[in-house]
């Protein structure tokens, strides 16, 4: 049996052969996937973001658990899993594992930030690709914000919740970092801490005094204390509510319609990005280039004008 043949039928070895098959770009990757973006579309992506050590891992876990009780399969790619808390990407997927059923209904992914430059956004992408074809139900993204990979990353979500906590600073903080923004759902974690209350009251506040348009969801805030699996049903059924929401407004489609135009953009920008960098590789001595340009003979613009034209001329 081959495996995509095993990737059909569900093998999660084949899954998992294949994901790194994808993110390893080897030869073919692209046909590969252009054949299982056919099957693509019946997941749900939920986007998991906030600070480092927010309980996003332990959130995500309690969602795990209310996914499976009502039948759902998951798939969880962890973005970053470097952190001092999970002891790295390896470990902490097989210690999370452990507390799940085997058989296929949950899966971990870690994609690892480090050393990869630039594509993390589209391995992550193409990663859910595979993980929709192979037929999850729900696809969980934990991610830590905010920059601009995560928040591409976390933009390709059909429903965000944010993740602080009372050590987070106060509200002018989050907005001020962007999360306010991009968050469906704010959740505030290890609501048994002091200050808890106050951040999510100044949380409310500000979602309030934000100009708000008739018939837009309303970003709930939900205080949990996840390592005790506290409020994670409310935060559950508000992901329920916003997905429903959205598939009834049209903004749910709208969204996956303006997610393939960004994914065909990113897909060429790579390409030309790296084609052009080969290109450059090969046949310029920037050496010279760059004595030229010292010298006072040349200058960046006209140089970079010339090598944008020797590679759409070659
Ligand atoms: N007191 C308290 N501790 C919590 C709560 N939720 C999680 N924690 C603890 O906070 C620590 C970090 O939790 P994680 O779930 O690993 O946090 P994370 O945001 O995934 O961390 P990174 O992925 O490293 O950014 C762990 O020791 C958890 O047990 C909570 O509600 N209350
Ligand atoms: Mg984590």
């Amino acid at each position: 049996m081959t495996v995509l043949e095993g990737f059909l039928n569900r093998d999660i070895r084949a899954l998992s052969r294949i994901i790194s098959f994808v993110e390893n770009r080897e030869d073919g990757y692209r046909d590969l996937l252009g054949k299982l973006y056919e099957k693509v579309g019946q997941s749900t992506r939920i986007g998991i973001t906030g600070p480092p050590g927010a309980g996003k891992s332990t959130v995500v876990n309690s969602l795990i658990h209310q996914f499976l009780s009502i039948g759902k399969t998951v798939g969880v790619i962890a973005i970053d899993p470097s952190s001092p808390f999970t002891g790295g990407a390896l470990l902490g997927d097989r210690v999370r594992m452990n507390e799940f059923p085997t058989g296929g209904t949950v899966y971990f992914r870690s994609m690892a930030t480090r050393g990869a430059t630039g594509g993390l956004a589209q391995s992550t992408e193409n990663t859910a690709v595979v993980l929709d074809a192979f037929g999850f139900d729900v696809i969980l993204i934990e991610t830590v914000g905010v920059g601009q990979v995560e928040l591409d990353v976390i933009d390709a979500c059909d429903t965000v919740a944010v993740v602080l906590v009372p050590e987070s600073g106060d509200a002018v903080q989050t907005m001020k970092a962007g999360l306010m923004e991009i968050a469906d759902i704010m959740v505030v974690n290890k609501s048994d801490r002091p200050g808890a209350e106050r951040i999510a009251a100044d949380l409310r506040t500000m979602l309030l005094m934000r100009k708000k348009e008739e018939g837009l969801w309303k970003v709930p805030v939900i205080s949990t204390i996840a390592v005790n699996n506290e409020n994670i049903d409310k935060l559950f059924k508000a992901i329920e509510d916003h997905v429903e929401f959205h598939k009834a407004s049209g903004a749910f489609e709208s969204h996956r319609r303006e997610q393939i135009k960004k994914k065909i953009l990113s897909i060429l920008k790579t390409r030309f990005q790296r084609e052009f960098v080969e290109h450059l590789a090969e046949n310029v001595e920037f050496s010279k280039i760059v004595d030229e340009i010292f010298s006072g003979e040349n200058n960046p613009y006209r140089v970079s004008e010339e090598l944008y034209e020797s590679f759409s001329d070659r």
